[in-house]
């Protein structure tokens, strides 16, 4: 087992339904902890860089769209294999084929309002922390 960190982000949709905390519940019921965490409004140009793998890809104007339509909470998880233990949490990305119990299934609505993210790889989350926060912005237990 390895004690990792992964990027974790509360999309739009969820802060507007106003579910941030008991999506934190899940995580924490879970054993991750939080070790970073910040409210922002993302810029276009900043949501571009972050989904820039998918540029090319058909959905990705609606999805910066989407992004910066309100709100998000980015936040630095930390855990036993965390990376996965989040995106296991967190359900498929179409909540209809989510498992009963995922955060997809109880509160997203659509494939593109589909609450969470979750990085993908050790290559990724690295990344994607980084992205987001400074060394001196995540508290190390
Ligand atoms: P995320 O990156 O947000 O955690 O989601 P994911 O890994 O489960 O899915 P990914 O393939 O990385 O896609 C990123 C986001 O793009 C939207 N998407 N739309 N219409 C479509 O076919 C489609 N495919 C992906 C989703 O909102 C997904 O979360
Ligand atoms: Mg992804």
């Amino acid at each position: 087992m390895a004690l990792e960190r992964t990027l974790s982000i509360i999309k739009p949709d969820a802060v507007a339904k106003n579910v941030i905390g008991e999506i934190e519940s899940r995580f924490e019921k879970a054993g991750l902890r939080i070790v970073a965490m910040k409210m922002v409004q993302l810029s276009q140009e900043k949501a571009e860089g972050f989904y820039a793998e998918h540029k090319e890809r058909p959905f990705f104007k609606d999805l910066v769209e989407f992004m910066t339509s309100g709100p998000v909470v980015v936040q630095v998880l930390e855990g036993e294999n965390a990376i996965l233990a989040n995106r296991d949490l967190m359900g498929a990305t179409n909540p209809k084929e989510a498992d009963a119990g995922t955060i997809r299934a109880d509160f997203a609505d659509s494939i593109d309002a589909n609450a969470v993210h979750g990085s993908d790889s050790a290559a990724s989350a690295e990344r994607e922390v980084s992205y987001f926060f400074s060394d001196e912005e995540i508290c190390a237990r």
